[in-house]
């Protein structure tokens, strides 16, 4: 049985849309349950009513959808406003047929996580030694294709392989939901009406175009697709045909499968023969509030800070910016990234998504595990301790930004300037100790 599964909210034609939580990007690597069954009771006169399609002639909608009375309301407002946008008729009333207010989707994607899955466990899940195994038996079973998929886009098979992996466990987890009803419901009561027009159209466009048929439009509950889980926007601008039946077909096809992940990543700016990056070693006094996505200088910055390879040897050429990412603390392992690795973050922008992806991709093709070691014993922090956290830096004039529990960019460098402040490595990493010395050293 398909687990209900692929990711959170996810790039949408030209523009990040929203961040990606690890906890719903995790999912692929992290067989759920499948949702209990809702005990059979007798629909009450008022959900019948709710569910009954509604005419979206009584509509003249000129923009998305912010609000309706019902989810059946919005499904007829997008419908007018889809006319409006000058979809055809026809295909505006038969890809709503038959859909259904799914309140589990908008509720997965509303939520904040009570708990972020730590790096170390999300690693662990999405780069199993079950999962290594089984990828290296599609990797010999596609050798072909992925070396001509690697001359083509650049793309190695590394990457392809840990893109796939991810995504749906090499196509063991598609998700089974129609993709019209997973971006109503999303439009409906998520709060994600842009993200969900913008697909809906584009969904309407694959089916008006002539490429599928509706019901073969079948994603994750975000409206992701196939063994790459493409947007319909993706779909429609970075579908490839590989295999030259006539259809890119994400579904049955590996070849337009995965020659489409490469296409999505060049389209995103991968450079041929650059690694993602690698282990390294940072010195004892490394400058740890340059440890960030958004610090990036040459090779040779780094160099002179003393970082090494995981080995203990000098850094070698690469060209182009790179960073230094840590994803734990500085008692945690450290990477030195690439642009490629940034390209991987288009692709969903989580660096547990990101490291996992590339480090399966090594695996499979016989790399080592990483040498450092996690700080495992650390509990991760509830999601009131994560707005806790970014309230009292907030107070302390350091700008956390909104206090919603995600702990981004913003956040990182409050901490960091805390960490400073204190005489603590300013590594970003917000973890239970550094809760505790902000509440113990609150303004009175
Ligand atoms: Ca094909």
């Amino acid at each position: 049985m398909q687990t209900r599964c692929g990711h959170g909210m996810r790039r949408s034609a030209g523009a990040v849309v929203f961040g990606v939580l690890v906890a719903l990007a995790g999912c692929a690597a992290q067989p759920q349950s499948q949702p209990a069954a809702p005990a059979a009771a007798q629909p009450d006169a008022s959900a019948l009513a709710a569910s009954k399609p509604v005419d979206y002639r009584l509509f003249a909608e000129t923009s998305c959808p912010a609000s309706a009375a019902s989810y059946q309301e919005w499904v007829a407002k997008f419908q007018s406003y889809a006319l409006h946008k000058g979809r055809p008729e026809p295909v505006v009333q038969t890809a709503f047929v038959g859909v259904k207010e799914d309140p589990e989707i908008s509720d997965r994607a509303a939520k904040q996580p009570e708990f972020v899955t730590p790096i170390w466990t999300y690693l662990d899940r999405a780069v199993s030694d079950d999962r290594v195994a089984r990828g290296q038996e599609k990797y010999r079973a596609n050798k072909a294709l992925l070396a001509g998929i690697e001359q083509d886009f650049g793309v190695p098979p590394g990457i392809v392989m840990g893109i796939w992996g991810i995504e749906t466990d090499f196509g063991n987890n598609f998700g089974d939901h129609n993709v019209f009803e997973a971006l109503t419901n999303l439009g409906y009561r998520a709060n994600r009406e842009d993200f969900a027009c913008a697909e809906l159209l584009a969904a309407l466009d694959i089916v008006a175009d002539g490429k599928l048929p509706p019901a073969r439009l079948v994603g994750s509950w975000a409206g992701a697709m196939g063994h790459p889980q493409f947007l319909p926007s993706n779909y429609l601008t970075l579908a490839v045909d590989r295999d030259g039946s006539g259809t890119a077909d994400l579904w049955e096809s590996i070849p337009d499968a995965l020659a489409s992940a490469a296409n999505h990543l060049v389209d995103d700016g991968w450079t041929r023969n650059l690694p993602w990056g690698f282990e390294v070693k940072l010195p004892a006094r490394f400058p740890y509030g340059e440890a960030e996505l958004d610090q990036r200088h040459p090779i040779s910055h780094w160099r002179k800070l003393g970082v090494k390879t995981a080995d203990g040897a000098a850094l070698p050429d690469l060209p182009g910016n790179t960073s230094i990412l840590v994803l734990a603390g500085h008692r945690g392992p450290a990477f030195l990234i690439t642009e490629n690795f940034q390209v991987i973050l288009k692709y969903n922008y989580s660096t547990s998504y990101a490291l996992s992806v590339a480090h399966l991709g090594d695996r499979i093709l016989g790399g080592k595990r990483f040498a450092g070691t996690w700080p495992v014993a650390e509990q991760p922090l509830s999601l009131e301790e994560r707005e806790e956290v970014q309230a009292l830096l907030n107070a302390r004039g350091l700008d956390a930004g909104k206090v919603d529990g995600v702990l981004g960019l913003k956040t990182r460098k409050a901490a960091r300037g805390f960490q400073k402040e204190i005489g603590w490595p300013q590594d970003g990493f917000i973890n239970k100790a550094l809760l505790d010395e902000l509440r113990k050293r609150r303004a009175a």
